[in-house]
């Protein structure tokens, strides 16, 4: 079943993924089961309970405890699945990697309709932001006169990971919700305005190069379709290298996005009230 449905799967470039793609294996076969069964038992039910073998309905209803037992089974089987299951999962997922990893930490700000994407410099420590500051050069509201600020990197749509090091991504949004969606990282989730939801994976493999798709799952406005961007993964050197020749190099002001642009939105389009959102 795995290797039928991968077939139709993106390929899969993270520590976490084959897990994911078991269990939406493991999912297909519950359901083809289910399938075969009720419609095995449907198919019984209406030759043992026709009209023509059963003149007379009885009204007696059943007389065993079976459905009681039955009920208990579900019940019982159902605490196992949340404690033996969910609760350990939702606990690793938790649990972010610890400073003995290494991890990179960086910030992503959703907007209608782009990714911002704050890296936190050689110092590793993020400059202040504010709403205030925010502009059509500064998306992210980096405040120019906090020094910690001044070696932070910001790029629109450009995400670009290391090998084989666990990154932690701090998900916000400005305006609506979005859903941060990497597809070759089997990684999803919601982005939200006014939350930090911060997610973790580890890249296994480089991309060579290639560019993949950051996508909004969530139909945000008008120009969903388009807020879109692209994302590499990289060796130690390259990442290095791509960190040192984005950093500001006389920093008086934290660098706007020195990459084009993925997607076709400009800053104007990008900024909040460019476009009626629909919800
Ligand atoms: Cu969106």
């Amino acid at each position: 079943m795995e290797k039928f449905l991968a077939q139709y799967m993106p390929p899969d470039y993270s520590a976490h993924g084959h897990e994911l793609d078991r269990l939406n294996a493991i999912v297909h076969w519950l359901m083809l089961i289910l399938f075969v069964a009720w419609g095995a038992y449907f198919l019984f039910v209406l030759f043992r309970f026709s009209a023509k073998r059963n003149g007379k309905a009885s009204y007696g209803g059943m007389k065993s405890h079976f459905s009681t037992y039955a009920e208990a089974g579900v019940a019982i089987i159902e605490v196992i699945l949340l404690v033996g299951f969910s609760i350990p999962l939702w606990s690793r997922w938790t649990t972010k990697p610890g400073a003995e990893q290494n991890p990179i930490e960086l910030k992503l700000v959703a907007e209608q309709f782009a990714w911002n994407i704050h890296y936190p410099g050689k110092d590793g420590v993020f400059g202040r932001a504010d709403a205030s500051f925010v502009t059509s050069t500064n998306p992210l509201g980096l405040d120019p006169n906090d020094p910690k600020g001044k070696d932070d990197i910001a790029t629109l749509n450009h995400l670009h990971l290391e090998v084989n090091r666990p990154v932690i991504i701090h998900l916000t949004s400005k305006d609506v919700i979005h859903s941060f969606f990497l597809p070759v990282m089997r990684v999803k989730q919601d982005a939200i305005p006014g939350q930090d939801v911060a997610i973790h994976f580890t890249p296994i493999r480089t991309t060579n190069g290639d560019k993949w798709e950051i996508a909004c799952a969530q139909l945000c406005g008008l120009g969903h379709y388009r807020m879109r961007g692209q994302f590499e993964v990289q060796t130690k050197e390259e990442f290095a290298k791509w960190l040192a020749s984005n950093a500001p190099e006389n920093p008086s002001t934290p660098a706007p996005n020195p990459v084009p642009a993925a997607s076709p939105a400009t800053p104007a389009e990008a900024q909040p009230g460019g476009g009626p959102a629909h919800t």
